[in-house]
């Protein structure tokens, strides 16, 4: 009988620790950091944009030193990211709303408890000095330029969907002819007078820059044209005046620094559309990384 007793407390012991073995193991397996996962990489946008400095400076305010930032461009990003998202694999990317990746894919933006991308900014219109004396009609339409992230979001989504960017913007401005009236009420076109906007390969800025061009041509006579460039002498060239605007300056954080540098050669026209946003996402799918201090391993 005790012979027995022993036994039987010797065999539920073994039990216990099998089942303990059993319960642990599948956890163990579970836990690769987000690090591993995605091979320590933040896949980036364009050099000298906005992004790449936040994230970079994002990267040592959170001690992600053994990450790294790749660079390329905004169509690269959002090829990487619909690569990944098509084969549920793990991406931490760079990402700016209004954007149509938030449309077309579950996306979710990671916590930023440093405010690294600061608040949600605006996108403003800023103009060559001297322009209201050179182009006064001009001048007031983009001062009164501005509208909502659901306007932009169209545009962008038809340009996405394979549309012309002058074909979408014309679609836009002829159907939202009431907006459009308030921008231009009581202009006198004028006869042909060039006009040069540039921007950057940004979707939401192809969007922008590509409706505020057709506005100045067909609605008030101007021979306006939209030169793609980079970042940098996009900036420049408004600033020393071979440019005469850009709709396309997020501020005040992600391109303060070319305002610190620029700013006082340039006139800010103000908000075309406010509370944008720009940080690190990752999709969905990726259920247990939620903040920036998660991809810390
Ligand atoms: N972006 C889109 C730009 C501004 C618009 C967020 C990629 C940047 O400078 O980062």
């Amino acid at each position: 009988m005790k012979k027995m007793k022993i036994w039987l407390v010797f065999a539920s012991l073994a039990a216990l620790l099998v089942l303990g073995a059993c319960s642990s193991s599948p956890a163990e397996g579970d836990e690769i950091s987000v690090g591993e996962q995605v091979d320590y990489t933040i896949t980036g946008t364009d050099p000298g944009s906005g992004l790449m400095r936040l994230s970079a400076q994002a990267m040592e305010d959170y001690n992600l030193s053994e990450w790294t930032l790749t660079e390329g461009s905004a169509a690269g990003m959002t090829a990487q990211l619909d690569k990944a998202y098509k084969n549920k694999e793990p991406i931490v990317f760079v990402a700016w709303s209004p954007h149509w990746m938030f449309n077309k894919y579950d996306l979710k933006y990671l916590d930023d408890p440093k405010l690294t991308y600061g608040e949600p900014e605006e996108i403003h219109t800023i103009a060559r000095l001297g322009l209201q004396d050179d182009h006064p009609v001009a001048y007031e339409f983009l001062d009164r330029f501005n509208w909502a992230s659901d306007d932009m979001g169209e545009v962008m989504v038809d340009i996405q969907n394979g549309m012309e960017p002058e074909e979408a913007a014309a679609k836009w401005v002829n159907e939202n002819t009431d907006k459009v009236q308030e921008w231009i009420d009581g202009l006198e076109p004028v006869d042909g007078d060039p006009f040069a906007l540039s921007y950057v390969a940004w979707d939401s800025e192809l969007a922008s820059t590509n409706v505020v061009r057709y506005v100045l041509e067909e609605k008030l006579g101007y021979e306006a044209k939209a030169l793609q460039v980079e970042i940098g002498p996009m900036w420049l060239g408004v600033a020393n005046g071979d440019v005469d605007a850009i709709v396309a300056a997020w501020l005040p954080i992600t391109h303060s620094d070319y305002w610190k540098e620029y700013g006082e050669q340039l006139d800010d026209l103000g908000a075309n559309m406010v509370n944008v946003k720009s940080g690190l996402a990752v999709p969905a799918y990726m259920e247990d990384v939620n903040s920036i201090e998660d991809l810390q391993s």
